[in-house]
């Protein structure tokens, strides 16, 4: 994989790739390069077996603060871009990615997540934050609508209520708030964050990671189906479950009373 880029730095640890968005001086607002750069690299590490687990995070105080507002306007007034919902299409490939990729994708989230950032860390698998993180759907500030599959993971995540009223309102929710009302898994005090974001990022590249595509697959699956479709889906999981070397050195290492040691395969 390569990691010359522009505006991300990429960097593997063991099985832990960190993705961390590099525009600090715009709070890592999207331009099309990063944007292009970022699904360039999500792409390639959902094929790279070596990587099994990914962290999204920014560089300096923010995650990001959505579409980089002075590109959207030079682009207007230059002509140079089509209907919004065209570039849109951009966005929705890097979600797609992240969804799609079989292994864990954690956002990593500190300072301000705003716009279509907001909602990238949004499609991520896991969220953990700092606890100076501030959750903005910014778009109704700037008559807009939440963008980047933000309708669609809002609800599932906050329920209808909250999701109309963080859509609307655009105010900020902090990271407590946020874990608060289940928006993210964890916020842990800013001087932890980085070590705890490690830590759950070790924990996942070293787990049973073809397990982890599966169950990927039958969570996101059975949230849009009934219990008849899940338990059949959740059949053919298992099948190709057990067929892993991760799940039957497991059973032998319970058996031996140790700990297993998963390979990813
Ligand atoms: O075509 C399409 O794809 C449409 C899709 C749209 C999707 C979207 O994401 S729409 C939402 C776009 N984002 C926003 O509306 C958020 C704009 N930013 C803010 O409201 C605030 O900056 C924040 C609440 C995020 C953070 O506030 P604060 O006070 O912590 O920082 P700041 O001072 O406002 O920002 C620091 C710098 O970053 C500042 O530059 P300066 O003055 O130091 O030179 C600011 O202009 C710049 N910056 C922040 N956000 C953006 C940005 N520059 C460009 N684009 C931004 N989105």
């Amino acid at each position: 994989m390569r990691t010359d880029f522009q505006h991300l730095l990429v960097k593997q640890d063991g099985g832990a790739l960190t993705i961390t968005m590099n525009r600090p001086e715009v709070l890592n607002a999207f331009n099309d390069l990063m944007l292009a750069e970022l699904t360039e690299v999500v792409e390639t590490a959902a094929q790279d077996e070596a990587v099994r687990c990914v962290v999204l995070t920014g560089a300096g105080r923010a995650f990001g603060s959505g579409q980089d507002l002075h590109s959207l306007v030079e682009g207007r007034s230059s002509g140079a871009v089509g209907s919004v919902s065209e570039h849109l299409q951009k966005y929705h490939r890097v979600v797609y990615a992240i969804r799609e990729m079989p292994k864990p994708v954690i956002a990593a989230v500190r300072g301000v997540a705003a716009g279509i950032s907001c909602n990238i860390a949004l499609a991520c698998d896991l969220r953990i934050v700092s606890d100076d993180a501030r959750f903005i759907e910014a778009f109704a500030r700037i008559g807009l609508v939440p963008d980047g599959g933000g309708g669609y993971f809002l609800p599932r995540l906050v329920g209808v209520g909250k999701a109309l009223e963080l859509s609307m309102l655009a105010d900020e929710v902090s990271g407590p708030e946020a874990e608060r009302i289940g928006l993210v898994n964890t916020c842990v005090p800013l001087e932890e964050f980085e070590e705890a974001t490690r830590a759950l990022a070790n924990r996942l590249a070293n787990g049973p990671t073809r397990a982890y595509a599966l169950i990927k697959k039958l969570i996101y699956t059975s949230a849009e189906s009934d219990l008849q479709t899940s338990m059949r889906l959740e059949g053919e999981l298992q099948d190709m479950a057990f067929e892993t070397e991760d799940h039957q050195n497991a059973v032998v290492a319970f058996l031996q009373k140790r700990k297993p040691e998963y390979k990813g395969r």
